[in-house]
């Protein structure tokens, strides 16, 4: 009996490999590792453990993942131009996690972006951040609902004075004011802190804003959307050492003992693809993402921010309202076997939560596996039949689809072995 529940499982597992290469994955918090990162999930570090830094480890038999570790952090210095990095924290929640419990003490007013104006759970009362507060008050937004009002944001940094202010969000459309609040929060003595989860790839490929070069005191992320690693977190900083030995201590042993090392030697891979390959990348990524906004804007969909040229990132929302609302969209383009999240719209009441207006639609994924502009076009077009016209276009989707299996952006055409590249 257990082992027909084994075998069952690896046929899922079987089963869930082979459907998502059919599928067009849109998911803007997702993407895919390289094939020859993807290979190494099955080392022997990941049945091993290092707590410490290295050369400083509670265990023996780390010299190997010691030499990666440090490397991992000397080409993110050099990626984000920056004093400190953390590569311990096991996810981007966990990355937040590790300095709320350091910068927000009980009872500390802390600003962030809402949950339909965009913001990460992990920001929530019912989050991370509410393990260490509960007054969490929401980052105003202009009428737009994509941008700070920066007046009234004035007003109530200097009324409540936060201890920290998180930007950053998972709706994420377009650069976060920095400066401007960053200018503000100097007065008040409040931390900025930045959280790069979606947009890492983007900052890291010099496409997007420099949130420490703006400002902000710290950066928190995820390692696994626009940046296309592990399922992992990081936090950067060019803040003083004093400061960083908290951020050090809530890493470890705050919020993590060991720091799964097998997901770290991916890490270390795809830091290497990305300092190679994160500029043209990141810009496939925003050019994609403005050419699907303005194509789905043709194909008739009401897409958000039009105003503003879409997005300035890897995202596009589209409101479908007209259409059934998001909880039925992405339902129906699931079983046409296109794959994107429901998604609240900045506008929507928390009531909404289970059935919102919007669609988040990413294009880390499809970029990554060497999809352009003219495919956005197609990929509208199907979006259109499907949602606009109810036609079914599963045929037609794993047919498109079939045409880019092979990861881009990565040294899998290459033969490691023979490799001389500088
Ligand atoms: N909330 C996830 C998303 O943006 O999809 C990230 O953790």
């Amino acid at each position: 009996m257990n082992y027909q529940e084994f075998a069952r499982t690896i046929g899922l597992i079987k089963e869930q490999d082979e459907w998502r290469d059919r599928c067009l994955n849109l998911i803007a918090s997702e993407n895919v590792q390289s094939k020859k990162v993807r290979a190494v999930a099955g080392s022997d570090f990941v049945h091993r453990y290092a707590e410490g830094h290295p050369g400083e480890r509670y265990y023996k038999g780390t010299r190997y993942i010691d030499d990666i570790e440090s490397n991992v952090k000397r080409d993110l210095k050099k990626l984000f131009n920056c004093k400190h990095t953390e590569v311990r924290p096991i996810s981007g929640t966990n990355s937040n996690e590790a300095i709320f419990s350091k910068f927000v003490n009980a009872g500390d007013v802390v600003m962030a972006n809402s949950t339909p104006g965009g913001g990460h759970i992990s920001h929530h009362r019912m989050g991370a951040l509410g393990k260490f507060t509960k007054n969490i008050i929401d980052i105003p937004l202009s009428e737009d609902g994509y941008h700070v009002d920066l007046d009234k944001a004035k007003f109530l940094i200097q009324s409540t004075k936060p201890a920290v202010i998180v930007l950053g969000k998972s709706l994420f459309l377009f650069p976060e004011p920095v400066k401007e609040i960053s200018d503000i929060c100097s007065e008040e003595g409040t931390r900025v802190i930045y959280d790069a989860a979606h947009v890492l790839g983007l900052i890291a490929g010099k496409r997007f804003q420099d949130p420490l070069s703006e400002g902000a005191l710290l950066i928190t992320a995820s390692t696994h959307k626009t940046y296309f690693g592990p399922q992992r977190g990081v936090i950067i900083s060019n803040m003083d050492d004093a400061l960083w030995r908290k951020v050090d201590r809530g890493a470890f042993p705050g919020s993590s003992s060991n720091h799964h090392l097998g997901t770290l030697a991916q890490m270390a891979l795809c830091t290497c693809e990305f300092v190679k390959f994160g500029e043209a990348y990141a810009d496939q990524i925003i050019r994609n993402a403005k050419a699907l906004g303005v194509a789905l804007d043709k194909q008739g969909f009401t897409v958000e921010a039009k105003a503003f040229g879409f997005t300035e990132s890897h995202q596009v929302a589209v409101n479908v309202k007209a259409h059934g609302g998001g909880s039925h969209v992405s339902n129906l383009l699931e079983e046409n076997d296109i794959i994107l999240n429901m998604n609240m719209l900045p506008h929507e009441p928390l009531k909404n939560h289970d059935n919102p207006e919007g669609l988040r639609i990413g294009t880390p994924e499809m970029t990554r596996f060497g999809m352009k502009e003219p495919e956005m076009e197609r990929i509208a077009a199907l979006m259109k039949e499907c949602v606009i016209d109810g036609k079914t276009v599963k045929d037609e989707v794993n047919k498109f689809r079939a045409d880019y299996q092979v990861v881009k952006y990565s040294f899998d055409e290459e033969d490691a072995s023979l490799s001389s590249d500088p």
